[in-house]
């Protein structure tokens, strides 16, 4: 049975095996089946500690509360967020048996470090159940403004939940400085952005943006096998044409329909023929009203991109609507001249660093959006915001116009950044603290 467990690539796996290896750790969660969930295993040298949930769990905890609820509001309530007193029930279920589950893996002095929004509660539960161990918290997406959170009907609980950790990381100062304004409003905290005290505890709060293992991204950028994909990729979409990229999970967050609608502004002016845009969207909560909608309006506006700038032989818009393989999209990275990152809000956007990581040849440009995390950390990328379309219209214009000079200038800083802060330094860091 263990055989058939494989290890997640992502950058957070990465980052946090190792280390789990090291410490004899535990990972706690969920096996992405529902009603699945196997007894503790061991994998790879790490207890694993399976958390059962079932389909109708999934649709109240999962697709409602965390997507449904928490997902909007914690992005500026760019869709309207659903408040149902029947979600309520089985987020806080659930958050009860992950407290429980890690409760059981625990010895006297460890760390639990819980990860995310789908987890608020754990902290404040678990404390509640052992007092002896040092609790961490990180955030993955934004947290909102005051007069936004105000709204959840459960937010001195949710708050309560939060201010059980003894440190609490997010990704950008601005969501620091939110939960801090939040938990003194709402639960009674006292303090600063980097230190609450709450009853007789103190709860510090501490800005850590993630990363990602950006010598994986290299290494396979200049891999002869990915070369050859990138220069086929480019060949194929037409060796004399500038390749603008796009690569999300398909989510009203992430702005696909704003670079798309920037893009056609910039056919208006530009022949159809030296530009082509292809845009990879990953299958993402299809279950959810908002997401299908979404899916619906990006196919739109390709077809009608495409219905009125096509010819024989020349599609202006590639859409891929797929999971490509890693190398793949490693290739993509190698081939696009411009990437275009333009979320309306992200907690950080790891694929920003990723297309940095790949162009190894030092040229390329990144268009990211303001309200991206990762802004704060490349200020040397063409930043644009999101809502002004004739504003990402003329970044595109002058970021398929850089001489190259600018860009090897400006893609130098930013691999220099990503280079030296990745996610093994993110991990390291985020653990320093905990220990401290
Ligand atoms: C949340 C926060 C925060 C995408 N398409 C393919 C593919 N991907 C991979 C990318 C990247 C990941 O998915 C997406 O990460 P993001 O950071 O862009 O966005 P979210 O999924 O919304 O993540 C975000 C993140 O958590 C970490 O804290 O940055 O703000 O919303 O790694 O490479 N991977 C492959 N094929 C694809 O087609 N193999």
């Amino acid at each position: 049975m263990n055989d058939e467990w494989q290890t997640s690539p992502g950058g957070l796996v990465s980052a946090l095996v190792p280390i789990l290896q090291e410490r004899h750790g535990s990972w706690v969660g969920w096996t992405g089946v529902a009603d699945f969930a196997p007894e503790v295993f061991g994998h790879d040298g790490i207890e694993l500690r399976p958390v059962p949930l079932s389909e109708a769990e999934l649709d109240g905890y999962y697709f409602g509360f965390c997507n449904g609820t928490l997902w909007p509001l914690y992005h500026d309530a760019i869709r309207v967020p659903q408040y149902h007193r029947h979600w309520w029930g089985p987020y806080r279920e659930v958050n009860r048996r992950f407290a429980e589950e890690t409760a059981r893996a625990l010895h006297p002095g460890d760390v639990a470090w819980i990860q995310d929004y789908q987890l608020q509660l754990v902290p404040g539960l678990l404390r509640d159940l052992r007092d002896d161990v040092t609790i961490g918290f990180y955030l993955h997406i934004p947290f909102p403004p005051v007069e936004l959170f105000a709204r959840l009907p459960w937010r001195k609980e949710m708050l309560d939940g939060l201010l059980g950790a003894d440190v609490i990381a997010f990704q950008t100062q601005l969501g620091r400085h939110n939960f801090a304004r939040c938990a003194k409003r709402f639960a009674g905290a006292q303090g600063g952005t980097r230190q609450l005290r709450i009853a007789d505890r103190i709860v510090r709060l501490k800005t850590a943006p993630i990363s990602i293992d950006a010598a994986r991204f290299s290494e396979a950028a200049e891999s002869a096998s990915v070369q050859r994909s990138a220069a086929r990729l480019r060949e194929e979409l037409g060796s004399n044409r500038t390749v603008v990229l796009g690569v999300d999970r398909l989510d009203y967050t992430k702005g696909i329909d704003v670079r798309l609608r920037a893009f056609e502004t910039l056919l208006e002016s530009h022949p159809a023929d030296d530009l082509v845009f292809v845009q990879i969207a990953v299958p993402s909560r299809e279950e959810v009203g908002d997401y299908s909608a979404m899916r619906a309006l990006v196919e739109q506006i390709v077809g009608r991109i495409n219905g009125d700038h096509a010819r024989p032989g020349h599609v202006p818009v590639h859409y891929l609507y797929r999971n490509v393989p890693f190398e793949q999209l490693v290739a993509y990275y190698a081939a696009a001249d411009v990437m275009t990152v333009t979320p309306l809000r992200d907690g950080l956007n790891l694929v920003a660093k990723e297309y940095v990581a790949s162009r190894v040849n030092g040229d390329g440009v990144l268009v990211l959006s303001e309200f991206a995390g990762a802004a704060s950390e490349l200020p040397s990328a063409v930043l644009v915001n999101p809502h002004d379309l004739d504003g990402v219209a003329a970044s595109l214009e002058r970021a398929v116009a850089m001489p190259i000079e600018e860009q090897r200038q400006r893609m130098g800083r930013m691999r220099r950044q990503v280079q030296t802060h990745d996610v093994f330094d993110w991990a390291q860091k985020c653990l320093t603290d905990l220990n401290a």
